[in-house]
């Protein structure tokens, strides 16, 4: 098969190739690392987070993100009942869209629906499953990689040409920085997010015994197939009340609501490694999520994932938004441009 090298980079120490599209069109990992030895893997397809590796005080490293070694495995899950989206970026339009429709300026759109008869994650296909572009990789002090994509008018029936940037930086601060950019030619909604599958212990282990603190008071109620209700739900006496910590649930799907921008949203404590990590966000809600219907799956380093091996935080605005006037606006209007950043900090104690 004939590779198509679209990407500017010459392949070198840092970039290696990842596979092939169904296409032929080539995939690659950027790897970056900061001054304290924390290493970023990346790939473009997807903009997906394959490994993040945190160097402990016992001289042993953890990768505290789930993912593939193979471009197939990635590729072969989306074909799964409910697709996992490992480390994937998540978009247009993050969480579920009830009945794949909404309405803007007085038009109503029916997005692909791809959830019972709901959208989700973008649809059918989405920002995870096509390929970015690499615009630059900086491997000097903060490095980061910087990735594009241009969604086309209509694609999966939104509006509008959505032209968007995502950088992820490796902060000498040892954050995991992901700012997303985003500006249209047509009046549309956005709201995207990363999902990555967190384990402080490394990805061959369970979070059932790591620590979550989410600093929120309430959650979305929602439907028996996931869809907000519009109401909250208090979480005084609730089992998902988080406010101070508790050990990681083996099960939950619910959006949290944030109510200070960039204080701190949500963390996780490892207390076998000492590490933590704490997720701050400029977005109005962070998505937990521990879980899923995959049974198991085969992992990197032929680890076998199961349901408790990660715990996604996804910071975002709130699910089927454009269709809840009370719910923070997710428009994007031509002109304006969507701004959010999230950061994942790491500390061992
Ligand atoms: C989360 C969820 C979904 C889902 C998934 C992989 O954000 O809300 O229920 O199955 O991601």
């Amino acid at each position: 098969m004939k590779i198509k090298q679209e990407s500017h980079f010459i392949t070198n120490s840092e970039t290696k190739l990842f596979g092939l599209m169904p296409d032929g069109e080539a995939i690659f990992a950027y790897q970056i690392s900061n001054k304290n030895g924390i290493k970023l893997e990346v790939i473009n397809y997807g903009a997906t987070v394959s490994s993040l590796k945190i160097p402990l005080k016992n001289g042993e490293v953890a990768d505290v993100v789930l993912g593939f070694d193979n471009l197939g495995a990635y590729l072969k899950s989306f074909d799964l009942e409910s697709a996992p989206y490992l480390g994937a970026t998540v978009g247009r339009f993050a969480g579920r869209i009830g009945d794949g429709t909404f309405s803007l300026n007085d038009k109503i759109f029916h997005l692909n629906k791809n959830n019972n008869k709901h959208s989700l994650h973008g649809g059918t296909i989405g920002f995870s499953q096509v390929v970015w572009k690499v615009k630059n990789v900086n491997y000097g002090e903060n490095p980061s990689i910087t990735l594009t994509y241009l969604s086309p008018n209509e694609e999966e029936n939104y509006p509008g040409n959505l032209s968007v940037e995502l950088i992820y930086t490796l902060s000498e601060g040892n954050e995991l920085i992901i700012e997303y950019s985003a500006t249209t030619t047509e009046d549309t909604i956005v709201n995207l997010t990363h999902h990555s599958y967190f384990n402080l212990d490394g990805h061959k282990s369970n979070i059932s015994d790591q620590e979550l603190t989410i600093n929120s008071k309430k959650i979305l109620e929602t439907t028996t197939e996931n869809i907000p209700t519009g109401n909250f739900v208090d979480l005084k006496n609730h089992p998902f009340d988080f406010s101070l910590p508790k050990k990681c649930p083996l099960k939950i799907d619910n959006t949290f609501v944030l109510e200070y921008k960039n204080e701190l949203s949500a963390a996780l404590f490892n207390k076998k490694n000492n590490l933590k990590m704490s997720v701050y966000t400029d977005q109005p809600a962070v998505h937990i999520y521990v879980g899923g219907n995959c049974g198991t799956i085969l992992g990197k380093e032929k680890v076998l994932y199961h349901s408790s091996s990660g715990i996604c935080f996804e910071a975002q605005n709130f699910p089927d938004a454009p269709n809840q006037a009370h719910f923070p606006d997710a428009v994007l209007k031509t002109g304006e441009m969507y701004c959010h950043k999230t950061r994942y900090k790491f500390e061992i104690f």
